[in-house]
């Protein structure tokens, strides 16, 4: 079905005149009426008679001129001496040695929460070795010590066994319900149940257990100002497991300093607090920076005047490439990755709304060639598109080859076509009404949300060495680059479908499993959800498989765009329809500093 050649056309009911897409088009495979059921602003019609959709998504709500008046004080000489001092003050804690290991960890809790961990990378893993090392009893600890302790052993990669939790169990393999009124104890054990992989039963037992009782617990909660039910309710949102760690630095600083972790005598915990702020200032200057160079880039592609139909969401973009990697030093990649996304949803909307079928299989076939001295074959829109993101592509290959001595352009090749060719199999699908079943759609599915694009960019991007043994894997894309674009692909459809099917567009996840199954909506909505839980499952475990393949920066960098996408799509679709929730989280993240 879905093999249909150029001679492809449909006649327009309302527009009977009109052939669509070329006058040329001969065969008439049946009369079909376009669906314009989102409004009659959903299509025009141009000079040659072709119909043109509109994704009807709204402009931009950032500027360049916004973007060029960003400012910060948080930079140069005295900034940064004083956020050294600081981060001595916080290192000295940390190697402390008269302090017992639960404060140890409880130390090292906050400043991963804090958002700044990657500062002291060397004492956190001693700790945490040290913590393996000496065999620490665990039957002696309590729900949450034990809960704390495995949750950071397992983030860090250590093998610590789900049966540390047995003690908590009753004959039968249940948790032992007077521990429901431990609190604190239930939510750790929470946060520390989505560490597992996919066949630890005492791990899937803890999270129903958990979640119920922390359910119950925010119904009856008594008080407004009750510090651990903001922390319950923030967990049932999302676990900390999944949340973008920048996001989640900037909430919980907030809520580090408003509660009682921070008393006016302990002093340990206040430096660590002033360190925490300082260093997010003086990192949102960086990326205010990078915001800066980034719209200057953007305004010179002339895309935002010249390809009015798509989604304009710089911004949005690089939000995606700082929940990839928040680091600093990772600028170069960062902007070339808000290009790379800039590119994708300008593409995207090629595909999805714009172009005529007839152009997307000339488009698809001449960039598989990857030669921009046939882009003239194409309509002006396309060339205007293709001939930025050759230039661009090519340019990153460069870079790439000139630091590490390997050819790197059929790599970057080969994911951008199979991308164009997965998005051309939706749009053939969507021209003829195909309905794939959820298993033939996903696998599909997760190349066109473009996750394998992104993450073998950050590859080349981030790696200091290429080894062959990973560039093979690359090529045929290593599973753990599946998970992470399965679980944006159904993330994505979580926050974009509503909208796409009322546009018109083929099928997604939710719409697959409702025809599969014949469920409702909010059924299917519930079963994606469960599929996203199940797919963070197998990251967990793959993760340590590739570990002797791939640097560490990579594998987090695959967690990192599971971690984004649930994210951006967590208030609906953040990316092209951005609500108000979305644009106060960018303002936290990107405009606003903290007060010192
Ligand atoms: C998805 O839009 C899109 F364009 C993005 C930039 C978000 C996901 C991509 C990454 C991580 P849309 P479709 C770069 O929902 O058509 O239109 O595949 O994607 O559902
Ligand atoms: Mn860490
Ligand atoms: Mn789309
Ligand atoms: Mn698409
Ligand atoms: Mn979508």
């Amino acid at each position: 079905i879905v093999n249909i050649g150029s001679g492809f056309s449909i006649l327009l009911k309302p527009f009977s005149t009109f052939k669509k897409p070329f006058p040329s088009a001969t065969k008439v495979v049946n009369t079909t009426s376009i669906r314009c059921t989102a409004n009659d602003a959903a299509f025009t019609i141009d000079e040659n008679l072709n119909v043109r959709r509109s994704g009807n998504y709204a402009p931009s709500t950032w500027d360049y001129d916004f973007f060029q008046s960003l400012n910060s004080d948080f930079k140069g000489e005295i900034c940064s001496s004083h956020a050294s001092d600081l981060k001595e003050e916080v290192r000295m804690l940390l190697n402390k040695e008269e302090m017992d290991s639960l404060d140890k960890v409880e130390l090292v809790d906050s400043i991963q929460r804090l958002g700044v961990c990657y500062h002291f990378e060397d004492e956190i893993q001693r700790i945490l070795e040290a913590i393996c090392d000496c065999n620490e009893k665990w039957d002696d600890q309590d729900l949450y010590a034990t809960s704390l302790k495995f949750r950071l052993l397992r983030q860090h990669n250590f093998n610590v066994p789900q049966e540390v939790f047995k003690d908590f169990m009753d004959e039968s393999g249940k948790f032992k319900a007077s521990l429901s009124k431990d609190m604190k104890g239930i939510l750790y054990l929470y946060e520390a149940s989505y560490h597992s992989t996919k066949d630890e039963k005492i791990m899937e037992e803890a999270q129903d257990f958990t979640k119920t009782l922390m359910k119950n617990y925010m119904t009856n909660i008594s008080s407004e100002d009750d510090k651990l039910g903001e922390l319950v309710s923030h967990a049932l949102e999302l676990p900390l497991h999944w949340r973008e760690p920048r996001h989640e630095a900037r909430w919980f600083i907030d809520f580090y300093e408003t509660s009682s972790m921070v008393l006016e005598e302990n002093m340990n915990s206040y430096s660590l607090l002033q360190f925490a702020k300082l260093d997010y200032n003086m990192v949102q200057s960086i990326y205010q920076d990078e915001l800066k160079h980034l719209s200057r880039w953007w305004k010179r592609t002339e895309w935002g005047e010249k390809l009015t139909f798509a989604r304009a969401r710089l911004m949005e973009c690089f939000y995606w490439s700082v929940g990839y990697n928040s680091r600093p030093e990772f600028g170069y990649a960062r902007r070339v990755l808000t290009a790379v996304t800039a590119f994708i949803t300008t593409i995207d909307d090629i595909y999805d709304v714009y172009a005529t079928l007839e152009e997307l299989e000339v488009l698809t076939k001449l960039t598989k060639r990857w030669d921009a001295t046939e882009l003239d074959q194409l309509p002006d829109y396309m060339k205007i598109c293709f001939t930025e993101f050759y230039n661009e592509i090519n340019e990153i290959a460069d870079v790439a080859q000139r630091k590490h001595g390997v050819s790197v352009l059929p790599y970057l090749q080969k994911v951008w076509t199979d991308v164009f060719e997965a998005y051309l199999l939706e749009a053939q699908w969507y021209h003829i009404g195909y309905k794939p079943s959820l298993r033939e759609y996903l696998d599909n599915a997760w190349i066109s949300i473009t996750g394998p694009v992104i993450l073998t960019h950050s590859y080349f991007l981030t790696a200091t060495s290429i080894t062959d043994e990973a560039l093979q894997c690359l090529k045929t894309y290593p599973y753990i680059i599946r998970l992470s674009a399965t679980i944006l692909r159904l993330a994505d459809d979580l926050g974009t479908s509503s909208h796409e099917m009322e546009r018109g567009d083929t099928p997604k996840s939710i719409q697959c499993y409702m025809n599969d199954t014949g469920v409702s909506e909010e059924e299917a909505r519930e079963h994606i959800k469960y599929m996203i839980s199940e797919t963070w499952k197998e990251l967990n475990e793959e993760r340590l498989v590739v570990q002797s393949i791939f640097p560490k920066t990579f594998i987090d960098m695959c967690l990192n765009l599971a971690r984004i996408s649930l994210s951006v799509y967590l208030y609906g679709d953040g990316h092209g329809a951005p609500s108000s929730r979305d644009k106060e989280r960018l303002m936290f993240l990107f405009v606003n500093s903290i007060p010192l």
